[in-house]
């Protein structure tokens, strides 16, 4: 049986790290909070009857024996977070797999598979722009030069993994590698509205949409807001300011895909400077690889006429691209039916916002289990599931596992 308020209380111990004045969390891979909420996390770990460890790149895993030579089921989700996040985007996933493997203990229930819960590293990218770098190594897709981005006080993440314990080279990144994986399947909030127009707690995830993150700098001149007449200006924010109106119209224009420039910094930033430079990110997301990528031509081809009209130089690097994945349906079968057999109406559909199990696109079978988010409300301190929805989750968690392990 599912022990929610056992759960609750965990991730309620778990969002005091991190805290910040408002109510919400910031938990950045790599730093001392971080550290203590995965020493904590161990514990519950370890409270579970898992056997405890780090990975190679700093992935903390709880593994439960099975039958030798079965594949692996993996579980998971990650703790770090957004700047001023909410405390159930990531905890609820990592959370929820361990009360399920505690509760299967304290049933004395024994399954085929060995099934491992994985707190992945740096889902969310917030650090250093790039983000997954857990699971990228699990799927043995992560390459050192990935490691030689930095964040905004020049640390690489070479360096910061070294600071926190975890010193790599690449034979060592090897190590985190997994093969043999049966499936892997993810609790995590919806993060939108869907399940709650529904009126239902828990709902079943038909794919992933695909992150584009690029990084735009416009090099315009710093002169003399005062003295400067306004027909001899190269104005960067002006120009920052068309292109980023210019995003927004161009998704709306390109349903579903979305597109949101959530990061922009002006230098010198001086009242009485026009901007010199300006450099924003965009977030370019869609469950339809052709139509992000359509969008995506669209800024870019805006944001270089405008430049060129306006004689600036324009720079694009690119952050991070992962492509869309979509659920296993056999998977996507046994949650469903796990739903139904709690007595909640079945929901499907996509995820907006990216998570771990994207990069296991055609490598392993990936499911995943959404939790209604209060008001659709998320990267925010007023991030809010309610344990009834939570439980929920855990339980159509527990049953689908189950399931899997027959197959
Ligand atoms: O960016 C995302 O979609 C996720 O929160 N990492
Ligand atoms: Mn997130
Ligand atoms: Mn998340
Ligand atoms: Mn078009």
């Amino acid at each position: 049986m599912i022990n929610i308020e056992r759960l609750m209380s965990r991730l309620e111990e778990l969002s005091k790290i991190g805290k910040t004045e408002d109510g919400g969390v910031t938990r950045f891979s790599f730093t001392k909070e971080e550290a203590e909420a995965n020493a904590l996390v161990a514990r519950y770990m370890e409270e579970a009857g898992l056997t405890v460890e780090y990975d190679a790149v700093g992935n903390l895993i709880g593994s439960r024996e099975g039958e030798e030579g079965l594949p692996v089921i993996l579980l998971g989700s990650h703790i770090d977070t957004v700047p001023n996040g909410g405390k159930f985007d990531g905890p609820v996933g990592v959370l929820s797999a361990i009360e399920v493997l505690q509760a299967l203990n304290e049933e004395g229930v024994s399954l085929r598979h060995p099934v491992k819960v994985i707190s992945f590293k740096d889902e969310e990218g917030s650090r250093f722009g790039f983000g997954m770098i857990g699971s990228r190594a699990v799927a043995g897709t992560l390459a050192m030069e990935d490691l030689e981005r930095t964040d905004e006080r020049g640390v690489s993440i070479l360096q910061a993994m070294e600071e926190a314990g975890f010193p790599l080279d690449a034979a060592k990144l090897q190590t985190a590698k997994m093969d043999k994986v049966k499936a892997y399947l993810e609790v995590h909030i919806e993060q939108g509205k869907v399940l709650e127009r529904n009126n239902v707690g828990v709902g079943n995830v038909t794919g992933i949409a695909g992150p584009v993150w690029l990084k735009m700098k416009v090099v315009g001149e710093a002169e003399h807001a005062g003295a400067t007449p306004m027909g001899q200006r190269k104005d960067a924010l002006v120009a920052a300011s068309m292109i980023i109106q210019e995003v927004e119209k161009i998704a709306r224009m390109h349903p579903p895909a979305v597109a949101t420039v959530g990061k922009i910094a002006v230098s010198p930033n001086g009242v009485n400077v026009i901007p010199g430079e300006v450099e924003w990110t965009i977030d370019i997301r869609s469950t339809d690889e052709k139509r992000r990528d359509e969008v995506e031509r669209a800024i870019v081809a805006f944001a270089e006429r405008t430049a060129e009209e306006r004689d600036m130089r324009l720079e694009i690097s690119e952050l991070q691209r992962v492509p869309p994945v979509g659920c296993d349906e056999r998977i996507q079968t046994l949650i469903q039916e796990s739903i139904a057999e709690i007595g909640s109406e079945t929901v499907s559909l996509p995820s907006g916002a990216g998570h771990d199990g994207m990069q296991f696109k055609d490598r392993i079978p990936i499911g995943m289990i959404f939790v209604r988010s209060i008001d659709g409300i998320s990267h925010n301190p007023r991030e809010l599931s309610l344990a009834e929805d939570i439980e929920k989750g855990a339980e159509v968690l527990y049953r689908t596992l189950l399931k899997l392990d027959r197959e």
